[in-house]
C-alpha cells in the first residue's frame, strides 16, 4: 500500500548537502546497478537509494563490531525462526537523519521518494506478533547500543500473499528476493557444514578420558550466511541481522551425472534449496513436519557454530562463554541449539557432560510466546533419532541428570516428575522442546504479567516448583520509531510542535501530553492528524477495493492474524447484530462506523479460512443494503502485512483487542493503536491488562469474563446454549448466520460453525457476546462527545510510552544478559 507523503521527523538536523547525495545516486546507479537516470526504473532508483544509504550504515557498522570486539563486550544473540520486518529503507533513512534530504536529491532527478518506497518489498519472514516482536528487538537493542546479532532464516519465500478470490482466501507466494535484496551482503567464505541423519561411533577419547562419541552424518549441507545491517536510533549502532541460507556441498553430483543421470545429480542441489525455501505459515501451531525440525536444526546449529567460532577467536576457551555471551531462543523452535551446543562442548571441544552442561545452563535464556496446548512444540522420538541422532543422545542425558535432582529432592510424585521430563510417555514418545529449553536456561520469561503468572500456574507449574527463580516477566514492547515516527508523521510533528524534542529519544515522555488533553485547540488538532489520517486510509480503500467509506465514521478496527481464541468471529457476530437493530429500529439515533477487518489464516486452518469468507459474506450484504444508509460498512483488506498496519493503525479510532482472556500471550498490536491514539475495546488479557493500568481504567473499554473466571466456567458444567437463549440479540444473529442469510447460494455454509457455538463454544463467544456489545454501545457513547472521545484518546497516546520495545530491552539487558545500557 502506498503512503502519500508528509515530511518526516528527523534523527539529527538536516545535514547532507542534498547535491552530492544527488550526485551520489547517479554514481550509484551508474557503477552499482548498471544503469543511466534516461533508462533506469524505479526498481533501479529503488536499488540505487537503498545502497547510497547502506553505504552510510557501513563504516558504523565495522565501527561497532569492532568496538565490541575489542573491549570484550559480552554479546547477546538473538535466536528466531521469524523476523517479521517490513519494509527497511524508510527505517535507516529516519534513523540515519537523512529522509528529508534524500527526498530532495531524488527530486532532483525526478524520482519521487514515496513512489519508489512503495516498491520495497516487505521481509515476511514471520507470521505475526512473534516475529514482529523480534524485528523491533533488533532495532531497539541498535538503538540502545548493545552489541546484539539476529540470527534467523533466509526464506527465499516468507508468509504467503493473500488474495481473497469470492470471499476466499487464496494463498499466493511471497516473492520478496525476486528484484535482488539491495540489503544483504552475502558471506559464502563464512559457511558452515550442517548434518543430518547417519550414526553413532564412540571412540577412546585423546585425553585418555574415557570415550568420546563422534557423529557421521549422512546428509550434509552448507548454511550460508547473508548480513544485513540493523540501524539504531541516530545511527548509533548498526548490528546485524543474519539469516542462513542452504546450499549444497556437492552441488552436482559428479558420478550420476557422467553416468547420465542428469537429473539426478542435482539432488544434493534440490535437497538442500528446499531446506530455507519456505517460512512455515502456521502461527501459535507449529507444523509437525520433518522439513520443519530440519530448519529448526539448521539455523540454529549454524548460530551456535558461528557464535563458538567468534568466541575462540579472543578467547582459549569456551569456559568464559556464559561471561562473554547470552544466547535468547525466542520460543522453542531454535531450543535445539541446547543440545547442539553441548555437543560442540563434549564431542569437539572435549569436556565432559558437568562441564558441558554447567556452560550451557549458563548461556543461554528462553523467552515462551504462549501456552496454547496446540502450540507446544515436541518432536516424535523416532524422527529425532533418525535425524538427530547424536541429539537424541544428550537429551537422554540431560534428562537423566533433571530427574536424578528431581527425585533426589523427594520433592515430587510421579505425576510431577513425568510432567518434568523432557520426553513424554503418554503415548507415543515426544521430545518436548519446551522443557528442553526450561531446563537448559538460566533465565524463563513470559511476555506480559498476566502470562507470566500463567505460566507458573499451568504448563510450567512443576518445573517452576523445581527451579522456582527461573521464570520471569518480560513485558513485551514495539518499536516507537516504525510504530510512531515513520508511521504517523503527523502526529509525531504535531507531539513535537506541543511538547518539544524530548520525547525522540525518551519516549515516556510522551507524557507530557497528558496536560493538553483538555486543551480545546489541542484535541482539535490531535483529531485533525486522525482525520488526515483516515482520509489516507480511505482513499487505499477505494482505490483497492472499489468501497467508499466516510471519514467521518468511526473506524473501528480488527487487524492480527485470524485464529479463533483472537475472536473475530465475536466481532462479526456483533456487526450482525448491530445490522439487525438499524434495520428493526431506523428511527434510532445510530453512529456510522466502518468495521475493518485484515489478517491471514494458516492455509490449513479450516474455521480461520471460513471465518474469512464469512467477515466477507457479511461485508457484501451489509455493505450494498440501502436500508443501512451508509451507517454500518464492513471491510475486509487483503494481504495484510508490516505496511498494511503502518497505514491502518494511525487512522483506527478503536483497537479491537477481544481474545478468550487468558489465551493471547500478550499481542502487541494493541500497543501499537494505543500510541496512535485509539481506544481499546478489550478483555483483561495479554498486555491489555497492563495497558488498562498504564492509560487508566477510565480511559479504556473493558469488557468480558477474565481469565480466571473462564477457567472455572470451563471447569464448571458451561452451556453455552442456554446462554444463547437467553440473548435475544446473540440469538438472532447466530440464527442469520447459520441458516444462510449471508450465504444464500450455500445456506449451509456456516452450519457447522455456529453450532460449534451452540455445542462447546471452546472460544467463550457465546459467555462474552452480550458484555462486549454493551461494551460497543458504550463506546457509541463516548464517540457521541468528541471532547472526551480525544480527551481519552490523548491520555492513551500520552501513557504508553512504556509499551516501548526499549524498556523492555532495558529490562531484558540489566535483569536477563547483564549488559550494560
Ligand atoms: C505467538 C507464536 C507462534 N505465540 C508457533 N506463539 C509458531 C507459535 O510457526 N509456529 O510454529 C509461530 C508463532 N506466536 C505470539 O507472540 C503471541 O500469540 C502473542 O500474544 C505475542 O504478543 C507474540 C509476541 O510475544
Amino acid at each position: 500500500m502506498d503512503k502519500t507523503s508528509s515530511p518526516a521527523v528527523e534523527a539529527a538536523p538536516r545535514q547532507f548537502v542534498v547535491s552530492d547525495l544527488a550526485d551520489e545516486l547517479i554514481e550509484c546507479l551508474k557503477y552499482r546497478v548498471g544503469k543511466e537516470p534516461s533508462v533506469a526504473t524505479r526498481h533501479d532508483w529503488l536499488s540505487a537509494a537503498i545502497k547510497v544509504v547502506r553505504d552510510r550504515l557501513i563504516d558504523r557498522w565495522i565501527e561497532s563490531t569492532r568496538r565490541a570486539y575489542e573491549n570484550g563486550d559480552k554479546r547477546v544473540y538473538y535466536l528466531s525462526m521469524e523476523f517479521l520486518i517490513g519494509r527497511l529503507m524508510r527505517d535507516a533513512f529516519s534513523n540515519l537523519g537523512m529522509m528529508e534530504d534524500m527526498r530532495e536529491a531524488l527530486a532532483a532527478h525526478d524520482v519521487d521518494i514515496d513512489l519508489i518506497a512503495a516498491l520495497e518489498p516487505d521481509a515476511a519472514l514471520g507470521n505475526g506478533g512473534l516475529g514482529r516482536l523480534a524485528a523491533c528487538f533488533m532495532e531497539s537493542m541498535a538503538s540502545l547500543d548493545i552489541p546484539a546479532h539476529g540470527y534467523g532464516i533466509r526464506y527465499v519465500h516468507g508468509l504467503f500473499r493473500q488474495e481473497i478470490h469470492d470471499g476466499y482466501q487464496v494463498e499466493l507466494p511471497e516473492t520478496w528476493l525476486d528484484h535482488g535484496n539491495p540489503w544483504e551482503f552475502e558471506r559464502r567464505e563464512g559457511a558452515y557444514e550442517i548434518g543430518f541423519g547417519g550414526s553413532v561411533r564412540s571412540v577412546a577419547s585423546q585425553e585418555g578420558r574415557g570415550e568420546r562419541q563422534i557423529w557421521k552424518p549422512t546428509e550434509r549441507f552448507l548454511a550460508v550466511p547473508f548480513d544485513t545491517p540493523i540501524a539504531g536510533w541516530r545511527g548509533k549502532r548498526v548490528n546485524s541481522l543474519r539469516l542462513w541460507s542452504a546450499m549444497p556441498v556437492d552441488p552436482i553430483l559428479l558420478d550420476a551425472f557422467n553416468a547420465g543421470d542428469h537429473i539426478g545429480a542435482l539432488r544434493e542441489s534440490n535437497k538442500a534449496e528446499a531446506l530455507t525455501r519456505v517460512l512455515y505459515p502456521a502461527d501459535s501451531h507449529p507444523a509437525g513436519q520433518e522439513l520443519r525440525l530440519r530448519q529448526e536444526y539448521f539455523f540454529s546449529a549454524a548460530s551456535v557454530q558461528d557464535i563458538v567460532r567468534r568466541h575462540l577467536s579472543k578467547y582459549p576457551d569456551l569456559h568464559s562463554l556464559p561471561d562473554k555471551v547470552t544466547i535468547h531462543l525466542n520460543d522453542t523452535h531454535p531450543a535445539i541449539a541446547v543440545a547442539e551446543l553441548m555437543r560442540l562442548l563434549m564431542d569437539v571441544h572435549g569436556h565432559g557432560f558437568d562441564s558441558a552442561w554447567a556452560i550451557a545452563k549458563q548461556t543461554f535464556a528462553y523467552t515462551n510466546h504462549t501456552l496454547l496446548p496446540e502450540a507446544l512444540e515436541s518432536w516424535p522420538v523416532p524422527l529425532f533419532e533418525r535425524l538427530l541422532p547424536r541429539h537424541m543422545q544428550i537429551i537422554y542425558a540431560i534428562n537423566a541428570e533433571v530427574l536424578l535432582e528431581v527425585r533426589s529432592s523427594g520433592r515430587f510424585n510421579d505425576d510431577e516428575i513425568r510432567e518434568i521430563s523432557l520426553i513424554y510417555e503418554g503415548g507415543e514418545r515426544r521430545v518436548r522442546m519446551g522443557n528442553l529449553a526450561f531446563v537448559g536456561a538460566f533465565s524463563v520469561n513470559g511476555v506480559s504479567a498476566l502470562h507470566t503468572d500463567l505460566m507458573k500456574q499451568t504448563v510450567f507449574s512443576d518445573l517452576h516448583k523445581l527451579y522456582p527463580d527461573r521464570i520471569n516477566n518480560k513485558t513485551n514492547g514495539i518499536t516507537q520509531r516504525r510504530w510512531l515516527f515513520q508511521c504517523n508523521p503527523r502526529l509525531t510533528t504535531l507531539i513535537r510542535d506541543t511538547i518539544g524534542d524530548r520525547f525522540l529519544d525518551d519516549i515516556e515522555a510522551l507524557s507530557e501530553l497528558d496536560a493538553y488533553a483538555e486543551d480545546h485547540e489541542f484535541q482539535q488538532q490531535f483529531s485533525a492528524v486522525k482525520r488526515a489520517n483516515k482520509e489516507q486510509l480511505v482513499k487505499v480503500v477505494s482505490e483497492r477495493l472499489g468501497v467508499r467509506l466516510d471519514p467521518t465514521a468511526l473506524f473501528d478496527v480488527q487487524i492480527k492474524r485470524i485464529h479463533e481464541y483472537k475472536r473475530q468471529l465475536l466481532n462479526i457476530i456483533e456487526a450482525v447484530s448491530l445490522y439487525d437493530q438499524i434495520r428493526s429500529h431506523p428511527e434510532r439515533d445510530w453512529l456510522p462506523r466502518v468495521k475493518f477487518f485484515a489478517g491471514k489464516a494458516a492455509p490449513s486452518y479450516h474455521n480461520a479460512k471460513l471465518i474469512i469468507k464469512l467477515a466477507n459474506d457479511v461485508a457484501r450484504v451489509i455493505n450494498s443494503d440501502p436500508s443501512v444508509r451508509g451507517l454500518l460498512k464492513v471491510v475486509f483488506i487483503p494481504n495484510y502485512n508490516v505496511s498494511t498496519a503502518e497505514i491502518m493503525i494511525p487512522a483506527a479510532d478503536l483497537s479491537e483487542q477481544i481474545s478468550t482472556a487468558g489465551l493471547e500471550a500478550s499481542g502487541t498490536g494493541n500497543m501499537k493503536f494505543a500510541l496512535n491514539g485509539a481506544l481499546t475495546i478489550g478483555t483483561l488479557d495479554g498486555a491489555n491488562v497492563e495497558l488498562r493500568e498504564h492509560v487508566g481504567d477510565e480511559n479504556i473499554v473493558i469488557f468480558g469474563l477474565t481469565a480466571q473466571e473462564v477457567a472455572q466456567w470451563k471447569a464448571q458444567d458451561y452451556r453455552p446454549g442456554e446462554i444463547i437463549e437467553r440473548s435475544a440479540e446473540l440469538k438472532q444473529a447466530l440464527e442469520a448466520i447459520g441458516t444462510g442469510v449471508f450465504s444464500p447460494d450455500d445456506p449451509g455454509r456456516y452450519g457447522e460453525l455456529i453450532s460449534g457455538i451452540y455445542k462447546q463454544d471452546t472460544f467463550m463467544v457465546a459467555a462474552d457476546f452480550d458484555a462486549y456489545s454493551s461494551a460497543q454501545r458504550h463506546v457509541d457513547e463516548l464517540w457521541r462527545t468528541p471532547a472526551r472521545w480525544h480527551r481519552m484518546a490523548i491520555h492513551n497516546t500520552a501513557r504508553v510510552g512504556w509499551f516501548s520495545s526499549d524498556r523492555t530491552i532495558r529490562q531484558y539487558a540489566s535483569e536477563i544478559w547483564r549488559v550494560p545500557v
